[in-house]
């Protein structure tokens, strides 16, 4: 489709007096796609905008606490990031998707065993063969959303994609670790995923983007109608796949509504092609709406078939079960307004968004209407509408990737344009540095919404900071949205790559101060201590078990002491090394290194934490505490004999 130029709007331009939009130019398909690769080169020719360096309210003093939590999803790095707003300040890193260092995510048995137990059968095989190590050692987290009841958060959980192992994972707000991972069959390549809003969460519903053939068994390759993408809902208590709905298309990105009725997915790949020439050929992909009580009908009545232990119905175009809006080329974001009426389907490839009007979706699915008559505006904003916020007041704050804008416009004003009255949505447009994709509000993806901040999630930071070599930071700005106009108050950068953050009132997330004993997250060890007569965290958990080659090491540590300062076992065990730190204050957390072993665990206070390693290297090997605990941290040692066999 035809970009027309507008001269109505104004331009950002930079100060050489060429415009951006004049530099791209041309069709916005091609264009577009082109200017992924030169807006970086466009976009650094323009001056640092004046704005102002700090705000009074952004500003939250030494010793101040944040009145938000931001949680923030790492990309390819496949962790959560807990950040403090207004501050920005980076609080904590939760190893989820990938494997960390500190904590031992990944090497633990705790943490194992939930990466593992909700893998695919042949997933686990294939992990468990040719030396890979039985987990993934990487992950791609882009979408961090937390439970919900009654259209607002809960603090109860968050939940996110892996969109690289197919994989969705919960984290406990209690203790901000994450206790249940699954991957999703069926599907490919996890993208899209929200949390059912009302009445509670309920489902959490996740997009499998790339469309595989199914079965995929190697026997189809150029057969793109034997291709299907695949629609899952999770229960998010249990974390099993409660159902799935084959679609058309591909599945990008998706909400769920306030009524707890409907949920919806955009499609950016309707022509179904295997290569981008394919893929962007239409003008027009679509928007999937799906009926969760038809579909929960249509799982009772039987009308569905088994594939990989979970029911999977029929939601191609003609089905009852879905509806698909045409919507011009290429949507990305999907949004559903805080005033539980509208939702937002962002243009991408298109300088539009799409909005509808969730009130006439019944009689969409009664077919008293056309799909296309749910529509209600469809505004033009820009270049790149990739996703959109709220801020509760009737206002919609889009980014634009291309334009390297955030875009304030009026739902309202939008609606009555889309009517043929003469009024501009468009309210106000800031410069952010540089590409943004998701941004988000305070708030603002409930009905609490409250019209505070922003914030811009900029792919690239190109000039903002001292440079660090070929490898930028990623630039994430905070934008005061309390007044008419935008006001930028605060750069900061991050690593890799957070493609999507939620903004949470701090009084609804409630951490434990420290771990209780018992806490189901060791459960399993727990039982085992059992079964050796040792009651974990009672103090007098120190003691060696031998069974046959295995070695169960029971320790404690009350800082700066483990309770043992040595041990002995034999070249060629199984040696599990458990440890319970018996501390009870606040942030008084322990480790264990193995010195080269490659084996080290974080240990909160009251936790228990494991790990299990064949003792093949004989000779002394100190362990240590690595996290620092007391003066006499560096005293925190002892040593393990391995005999030679
Ligand atoms: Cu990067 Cu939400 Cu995966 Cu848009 S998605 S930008
Ligand atoms: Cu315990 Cu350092």
């Amino acid at each position: 489709m035809k970009e027309k130029p507008d001269t109505s709007k104004k331009d950002a331009s930079d100060n050489t007096g060429i415009s951006r939009r004049e530099l791209l130019g041309g069709t916005v398909g091609v264009t577009a796609l082109a200017g992924l690769g030169t807006m970086a080169g466009v976009a650094s020719m323009a001056p640092k905008t004046a704005q102002a360096a700090s705000d009074s309210k952004a500003a939250v003093a030494p010793g101040d606490l944040d009145e938000y939590y931001g949680f923030w999803s790492s990309g390819q790095s496949g962790e959560l990031r807990i950040l403090g707003l207004p501050s920005m300040r980076e609080l904590m890193r939760v190893p989820v998707f990938n494997r960390c260092s500190a904590s031992g995510w990944g090497a633990t048995n705790e943490s194992r065993k939930i990466m593992r137990d909700g893998m695919l059968p042949e997933t686990r095989a294939y992990l468990d063969s040719g030396g890979r190590g039985g987990v993934w050692t990487n992950g791609d987290l882009h979408h961090p959303h937390m439970s919900f009841t009654d259209g607002t958060y809960d603090g109860r959980y968050l939940f996110m994609n892996d969109k690289a192992n197919t994989r969705v994972a919960r984290v406990r707000c209690d203790i901000m670790k994450c206790d249940k991972m699954i991957e999703i069959p069926n599907a490919a390549d996890i993208h899209g995923l929200r949390p059912q809003k009302y009445p509670r969460t309920g489902y959490v519903f996740a997009n499998g983007e790339h469309r595989i053939p199914l079965p995929n068994d190697g026997s189809i390759l150029d057969e793109p109608d034997k291709y299907h993408a695949i629609f899952t809902a999770v229960d998010g208590d249990s974390m099993e796949v409660a159902w799935q709905v084959l679609v058309d298309g591909n599945l990008d990105n998706c909400d769920a509504d306030y009524q707890g009725l409907y949920a919806f997915s955009t499609c950016y790949n309707s022509e179904e092609a295997v290569n981008l020439q394919g893929m962007i050929a239409n003008e027009r992909d679509w928007a999937v709406v799906f009926d969760i009580k038809a579909i929960e009908a249509g799982i009772k009545a039987g009308d569905f078939k088994e594939m990989s232990g979970v029911p999977v119905l029929d939601g191609r175009k003609g089905s009852k079960y879905t509806r698909y809006i045409p919507v011009p080329n290429s949507p990305h974001g999907c949004n559903t307004a805080p005033d539980g009426i509208h939702v937002v389907f962002n243009g991408k490839l298109s300088p539009t968004v799409t909005v509808i009007d969730v009130r006439k979706l019944p009689d969409l699915f009664s077919d008293k209407i056309k799909p296309r008559d749910v529509v209600v505006a469809e505004p033009e904003l820009g270049l790149g509408p990739l996703h959109t916020a709220f801020d509760g007041k009737g206002n919609a704050y889009t980014t634009l990737f291309l334009d390297s804008q955030a875009v304030k416009w009026n739902v309202q004003k939008a609606i009555d344009a889309y009517n043929g009255k003469n009024v501009d949505p468009i309210l106000d447009k800031l410069d952010v540095h540089y590409q943004p994709g998701h941004n988000h509000t305070s708030m603002g993806e409930t009905k609490e919404a409250d019209g505070k901040w922003l914030v811009s999630l900029n792919k690239f930071s190109k000039d903002r900071y001292i440079n660090v070599g070929p490898c930028k930071p990623e630039n994430e700005q905070l934008i005061d949205i309390t007044g008419d106009k935008m006001k930028l108050v605060h750069d900061g950068p991050t690593y890799a790559e957070p493609h999507d953050c939620i903004i949470v009132r701090a009084d609804i997330v409630n951490p434990s101060a420290t771990w209780t004993k018992g806490d189901p997250f060791w459960a399993e060890t727990s039982a085992q201590a059992e079964k050796d007569g040792i009651e974990l965290g009672s103090g007098t958990d120190s003691k060696v078990v031998r069974d046959g080659n295995k070695v169960r090491v029971y320790m404690y540590s009350i800082a700066p002491n483990f309770s043992m300062e040595k041990f002995t076992v034999k070249q060629g065990d199984e040696v599990t090394l458990i440890v319970s730190n018996l501390d009870q204050i606040d942030d008084l957390t322990h480790g264990i290194t193995m010195a080269n072993y490659g084996l080290a665990m974080e240990i909160g206070p009251q936790q228990t934490s494991s790990i299990t390693f064949v003792a093949d290297r004989p000779g002394v090997h100190w362990f240590y505490c690595q996290w620092f605990c007391h003066a006499l941290h560096m005293e925190m040692r002892g040593r393990m004999l391995v005999e030679p066999a």
